[in-house]
């Protein structure tokens, strides 16, 4: 029997990666896109087809974590086995400007999503198995290295609501016996990470740098330091969590702890440039309340799910700026090509 996956932000960086590993193992996967005036599925545009040319391996649908009618009218829809809810307002400093939203579809998105599967299953006698992406953004102000164990200390409205999230599913397991796996994920990156997120704002500017296209690099904290790995590995840890005999809460991480100052290095090294040729400092990006030090303990993961990430950190820098430097080349070339 082919499974049936849905997942919740499916255009973002990790819902893209985690379609392509569902597809791969021979799902059918259902995801769920917002309305929005330009098309906002550019990180999934080479796996969807029209379901009119071919079979719908993949199918989208419009809805909103706002909206919890329109959620439980897809999953009615859908049926899906596993569904990976991965829709959040993602960006931590942009969650102080709009918390009320961040909460509303961090926190209550889950609840909603969390109420919709349980009439589901008790209408339909269905069993649903259930991902919440959490973060460590979650364990804040608390010293690393952070574990399963460790106590939250959010520190943005972002975290706060991961954390409400992340009680939510737990309430609901123990309430109700559901299937839900709270995933604790550190940092995690790749070629298809949101621009304003500091490793791709580092790494694009990188790339129009070395191409005459940017000169200059503003950004904030250069002292905070985060446990960064590939976005592409710890999607298969979201899929593992969901094939073991029970539910149960796992930290993501690579275990290691580098500074934006270490990143910065990096990448400009990788380019042949000098970093403080080119950045400067800008308050607007600093945070009304800051995360200092993020460091994982996965040793859970790792022993209990056999998790284990393939591309190390310089691999992840390398493979960024690799990225960057050729679409700054092919940028530049079609502006050259437009002005001829
Ligand atoms: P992302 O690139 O920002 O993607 C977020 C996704 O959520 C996008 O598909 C976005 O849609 C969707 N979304 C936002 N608001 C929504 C709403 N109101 N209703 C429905 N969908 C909505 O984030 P990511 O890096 O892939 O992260 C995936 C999840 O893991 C998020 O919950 C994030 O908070 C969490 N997380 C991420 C990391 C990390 O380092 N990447 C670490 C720990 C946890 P649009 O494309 O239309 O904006
Ligand atoms: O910031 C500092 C900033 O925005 C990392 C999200 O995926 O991971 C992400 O949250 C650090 C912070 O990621 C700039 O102050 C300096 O200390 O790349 P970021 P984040 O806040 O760690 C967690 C795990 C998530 O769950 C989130 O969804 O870099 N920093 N200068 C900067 N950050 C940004 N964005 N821009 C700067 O100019």
């Amino acid at each position: 029997m082919t499974k049936i996956a849905l997942i919740t932000g499916i255009s973002g960086q990790d819902g893209s990666y985690l379609t392509e590993l569902l597809l791969a193992k021979g799902y059918a996967v259902h995801g769920i896109v917002r309305r929005s005036s330009n098309f906002n599925t550019q990180r999934i545009d080479h796996i969807y087809h029209d379901p009119h040319e071919t079979g719908p391996a993949l199918t989208l649908h419009f809805g909103d974590m706002a909206d919890g009618t329109g959620f439980r009218r897809i999953l009615e829809l859908v049926r899906p086995d596993e569904i990976y809810h991965l829709a959040a307002q993602s960006h931590v400093r942009i969650s102080f400007d709009m918390p009320e939203y961040t909460a509303d579809v961090g926190a209550l998105g889950t609840l909603r999503l969390l109420e919709a599967v349980r009439d589901h299953m008790t209408q339909s006698g269905r069993s649903v198995r259930v991902y919440i992406a959490g973060s460590s953004e979650m364990f804040g102000a608390a010293p690393p290295p952070q574990n399963e164990s460790t106590v939250f200390h959010p520190r943005s409205p972002y975290a706060v609501a991961k954390v409400a999230a992340h009680y939510f599913a737990i309430n609901y397991r123990e309430s109700y016996g559901h299937f839900i796996c709270n995933g604790i994920l550190f940092n995690h990156e790749s070629p298809r990470r949101g621009e304003t997120f500091v490793t791709r704002k580092i790494t694009r500017a990188v790339g129009r740098i070395r191409a005459g296209s940017q000169k200059r690099l503003a950004l904030g904290n250069l002292d905070a330091k985060r446990d960064w790995g590939f976005a592409g590995d710890y999607v298969t840890a979201m899929w593992l969590m969901l094939q073991q005999d029970q539910p149960d809460d796992y930290v993501v991480a690579m275990g290691e702890m580098h500074s934006v100052r270490d990143f910065l290095d990096m990448a400009f090294s990788e380019a042949g440039l000098h970093w403080q040729d080119h950045v400067d400092l800008d308050p607007r990006y600093l945070r009304p309340a800051e995360v200092d030090a993020l460091q994982g303990d996965s040793s859970k993961a790792r022993a209990q799910l056999g998790w284990m990430p393939r591309v190390s950190f310089p691999e992840l820098v390398k493979m960024m700026v690799q990225h960057d430097i050729n679409l700054a080349e092919r940028e530049m070339a079609s502006r050259n090509f437009a002005g001829a």
